[in-house]
């Protein structure tokens, strides 16, 4: 470090300038975009970013919550070493990473013994669901193991490649994109060892199962299976191995992807069930379920003479589900009509007959989708001998959802996607808001309030009651025979039209929008606009069954499927809910548990479309900090004070500045804190002493305290620009 000469600042302060720091400073910008000297700038917080993803430093922090930029390259800062750094280190004494944000959530629910959460968003290929498994990874590796539990940790980390392989699948947007959305809670004991763990799984993009746009694949299990399995399995199962012999496999033209080895993934995914309690019997089983949904799709349907249609079922489908034969051809060729009490059958046409066939695909791979979370849910469950030492012991939630999605085509699936992303920000915006004032409140200090734009208008439109866009389509489903995808977007254009975030080709003159077709409506989301199509919203929302195709698979012997389809529902001809409201409340009940949890926050950003390294688009960038509130949720941070820490903290850093406070200070904390401010020459409006805290105001202020303090003791870690030591 080299003595580089003097600075007056804009306080009036001469101060030393030690290059080291400067070149640090301007090298890989700072750690914590609250000590951006021009914080209102949005162009410095993008170039702050550009400079730390140029050296590999893809984290930064604004106060609390993680800002992470997809590297698109493994970068090494994930070993057990550097879980070792960052263990029961604060935040702001280490670089910024995954690992202190993992770690610090696990410390704030030991010691204050509060539920916690990290909620972890940002778009399509962002990085949420790496970012997930790094953080269960690290508690995994980090924390004690329970006496009772000591193999819990592999199951939990093992949960990852079996649900990856039945619910991601590669998009134009992400190689290996989720398509459900996934809450996990990791249940700890008193001692904070990992006891049991559970999974809420939301909406399955079920429609993938047998349809897949160009570019993009099925789900993973497929490939993995025609490419992984041996000769013994694929023979009994009936498959060989090109993917392109497969009606629900070719669509996409995309059977391999060069980031992915499905015969590897193949030897995870087996080695992932058998850790997780699968019985061979059970794997077989589902292997059946599997094979028979790629046999489904093949099936052959011709018309005969009279307009009937019928199939020619190899009986291999039949075998693989475990039904009988030519039930399965009858339900799948007729529908059964109750009329005056009576029942009629009626041959279906062979588009009729080819909709039925596909809805049966996709329920048979959805419900078991479901059938594997709840297995894995038993398997993770916390055990009865260890329950009542789990008394007092605390969760972490982790909530890794589809990020937001922008198609050429955008359906009832990217409609469903992105509601869900409104609502994971509608929370951020409140909580973040919220806890900001709150700690300003217990602390006892005045605040100024910064505006948001506060997308509630936008979640309003589409889940109000009786008025939304979901309750239309519901109203529209329940007139079955009259009402068709274009009705449903006439009563949407009759009752939104107007509504600042709805837009059809219509417009308020009469005259016609001719950008937008007559089959779309467009939604202003916070992140972006988006056409979606209605075709097919009716159908998808319906999501229905026929109750012949039911009442066969209800007697499967495939004991996944017969657990699957209970004959409860046969029975019962009440409608069930419709596959949007059931979405809407499930995000309810979601949105309930994490309130209930203290939330911490990682920012996913992509910084390419080309899922390339190196490569910074900074028009993409930037509009994802917008939309995401980056800049707002920075003002709000710094409109009071840019930087707090706890006075202990404080004093413990700074001390050796001070002769009063070094080695030790005896009184209380809030008077050595004081002093040590005193004696630095803060001024009064520069800090705020709280009651556990000391809120510094401006950045420089700090800086200049860090320099100070690396001038004395050069063998200090630079805390502000140490981003770049060891990463
Ligand atoms: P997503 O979960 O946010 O998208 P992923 O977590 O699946 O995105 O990340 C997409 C890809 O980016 C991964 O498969 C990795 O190749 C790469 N990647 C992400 N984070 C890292 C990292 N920290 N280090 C190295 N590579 C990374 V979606 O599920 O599509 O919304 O629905
Ligand atoms: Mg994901």
């Amino acid at each position: 470090m080299r003595y580089r000469g003097r600075e007056v600042d804009v306080e009036g302060r001469v101060r030393l300038v030690m290059e080291s720091a400067l070149t640090a400073r301007d090298r890989v910008g700072v750690q914590d975009f609250v000590l951006l000297e021009n914080y209102n700038s949005e162009a410095a917080f993008i170039e702050n970013l550009r400079r730390r993803f140029r050296e590999n430093l893809i984290y930064t922090y604004i106060g609390s919550v993680l800002v992470s930029v997809n590297p698109y390259k493994e970068l090494e800062i994930y070993s057990k070493q550097q879980m070792e750094r960052y263990r029961g280190v604060s935040f702001y004494e280490i670089s910024p990473h995954i690992y202190a944000v993992s770690d610090n959530t696990y410390r704030a629910m030991r010691t204050e013994r509060k539920d916690q959460c990290i909620l972890i968003s940002g778009e399509s290929g962002a990085g949420k669901t790496e970012a997930s498994k790094k953080i269960l990874l690290y508690y995994a590796v980090t924390c004690p193991a329970n006496d009772h539990m000591a193999a819990l940790g592999d199951r939990l980390l093992q949960s990852n490649p079996v649900l990856e392989a039945f619910g991601n699948a590669k998009t134009l947007r992400n190689d290996n994109s989720s398509r459900f959305g996934k809450y996990m809670d990791v249940q700890f004991d008193f001692r904070g060892a990992p006891v049991g763990g559970h999974i809420l799984n939301y909406l399955l993009e079920k429609s993938r199962v047998v349809h897949q746009n160009h570019g993009e694949r099925n789900f993973h299990i497929f490939y993995q299976l025609l490419d992984g399995g041996d000769d013994d399995l694929l023979n009994t199962l009936g498959l060989d191995r090109n993917p392109q012999n497969y009606n629900y496999l070719v669509k996409g033209n995309c059977p391999r992807v060069s980031s992915i080895s499905d015969k590897n993934n193949w030897k995870v995914v087996m080695k992932a069930l058998s850790v997780i309690g699968f019985t061979e019997a059970e794997v077989q089983k589902l292997l059946n379920v599997i094979a028979s949904v790629l046999h489904l799709g093949n099936a052959q349907f011709g018309e005969g003479e009279e307009g009937e249609t019928y199939i020619t079922t190899e009986t291999q489908i039949a075998n693989l589900l475990g039904v009988d034969g030519s039930a399965l051809t009858e339900a799948l060729t007729h529908k059964k009509l109750t009329a005056k009490g009576e029942e009629m059958i009626s041959p279906l046409s062979f588009e009729q007959a080819m909709s039925a066939r596909d809805a049966l695909a996709k329920a048979v791979y959805g419900r078991t989708f479901t059938w594997l979370v709840e297995k894995l849910n038993q398997s993770l469950a916390l055990r009865d001998e260890i329950h009542h030492s789990s008394k007092g012991g605390s969760v972490i939630g982790l909530l890794d959802i589809y990020g937001f999605e922008v198609l050429q085509h955008n359906s009832f699936e990217q409609f469903c996607i992105n509601y869900c992303n409104e609502k994971l920000q509608q929370l951020f915006i409140e909580l973040t808001l919220r806890s900001e004032q709150e700690e300003y409140e217990t602390e006892g200090i005045a605040w100024e309030t910064v505006q948001y734009f506060d997308n509630k208008i936008i979640c309003d439109l589409i889940e109000e009651k009786h008025k939304g866009i979901i309750s239309i389509l519901d109203e529209e489903c329940l007139r079955p025979g009259e009402a068709c995808d274009i009705s449903f977007l006439e009563k949407l254009e009759d009752r939104l039209g107007g509504h600042p975030h709805f837009v059809t080709h219509k417009l308020a003159n009469g005259k016609t929008r001719r950008v937008m077709s007559r089959e779309e409506f467009r939604l202003l989301h916070y992140a972006g606009e988006v056409n979606y199509n209605v075709n097919g919203f009716l159908d998808k929302n319906n999501d229905s069954l026929s109750r012949n195709l039911k009442e066969v698979m209800c007697q499967s012997e495939n004991q996944i499927l017969s657990y699957c389809f209970r004959r409860e529902e046969v029975i019962d001809q009440k409608r069930s809910e419709m596959a949007a409201s059931q979405f809407k409340n499930s995000l309810m009940k979601l949105m309930e548990i994490l309130m209930s949890k203290e939330p911490s926050y990682v920012r996913c950003i992509k910084p390419n479309d080309a899922k390339q390294p190196g490569k910074f688009d900074e028009v993409l960038v930037r509009h994802q900090v917008k939309y995401l509130g980056l800049m707002e949720n920075l003002r709000v941070r710094r409109a009071g004070f840019a930087y707090r820490r706890r006075f202990e903290a404080f004093l413990q850093r700074y001390k050796p500045l001070c002769p009063e406070t070094w080695p030790n200070w005896h009184g209380r904390l809030v008077d050595g804190v004081s002093t040590l401010v005193n004696h630095l020459g803060y001024k009064p409006e520069e800090y705020k002493l709280g009651r556990s805290k000391i809120f510094i105001r401006f950045p420089k202020t700090l800086f200049t305290t860090e320099d100070m303090l690396e001038a004395k003791r050069p063998d200090i870690v630079i805390v502000i620009q140490s981003g770049w030591r060891g990463m």
